[in-house]
């Protein structure tokens, strides 16, 4: 597993960044190294059904915790890693930034005992292939307030500062490369543009218990 300090930002929002980082320091169960993710957010996915079970009660939404297994492959069939192999189903809960979008969509709308085969092309051009057998769908663990985390003063409002703060010791980066994270979080997040983020601009969750 790639550890938070990593020095390969993934290619997902800067908000995304964080959120992840702040999974890994709360013992979220992502357990794709960012070179991984990195790969995969520039994809496109094209996802198809192999097995449908008999019965379907409930679809994988956003919020729920997926659990699944999956086998990677070359196109070739060449096998590259399972989660099988491991012993260990993969899980990361849908809508939280922790799984690139491509994971996302690969799940979405997918039932419990369906096997999805995904097609992910690589930056390389060279397609790898996913199998993924979803074995159950569960209630989220409580959301960390992220906002809150970051926002130390407890005014609302997150300033630069405060997120360097933040970030420091997490990400293990350049200061550079710091510097132009925190700038591309705020030209995402910071919509008025006025050099801080209200609770209100920020995207990541803010509440301390998300009503699910
Ligand atoms: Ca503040
Ligand atoms: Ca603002």
């Amino acid at each position: 597993m790639a550890s938070p300090r990593s020095k390969h930002v993934p290619k997902l929002s800067a908000l995304a960044t964080l959120l992840f980082l702040v999974g890994s320091a709360v013992g979220g169960e992502i357990k794709w190294d960012s070179e991984r993710l990195k790969k995969m957010a520039s994809a496109g996915t094209k996802v198809e059904t192999l097995k449908m079970p008999r019965r379907c009660d409930r679809r994988v939404g956003a919020h729920d915790k997926v659990v699944f297994h999956y086998n990677r492959m070359m196109v070739t069939g060449e096998k590259i890693d399972s989660s099988r192999d491991r012993g260990e189903p993969m899980s990361f809960v849908v809508g939280w930034g922790k799984a690139s979008k491509e994971w996302e969509d690969a799940v979405n709308n997918m039932c419990i005992g369906e096997v999805r085969q995904v097609e992910m092309p690589g930056e390389d051009g060279m397609s790898t292939i996913l199998v993924v057998d979803l074995i159950d769908i569960q209630a989220p663990p409580p959301t960390p307030n992220v906002f809150k985390l970051i926002d130390k003063n407890d005014d609302k409002q997150l300033t630069k500062k405060e997120i360097t703060a933040y970030l420091t010791g997490r990400m293990g980066l350049e200061k550079a490369e710091e510097t132009d994270f925190i700038k591309k979080v705020f030209k995402e997040e910071d919509k008025d543009n006025n050099g801080v983020i209200t609770m209100e601009e920020f995207s990541g969750p803010k509440q301390p218990h998300t009503e699910l």
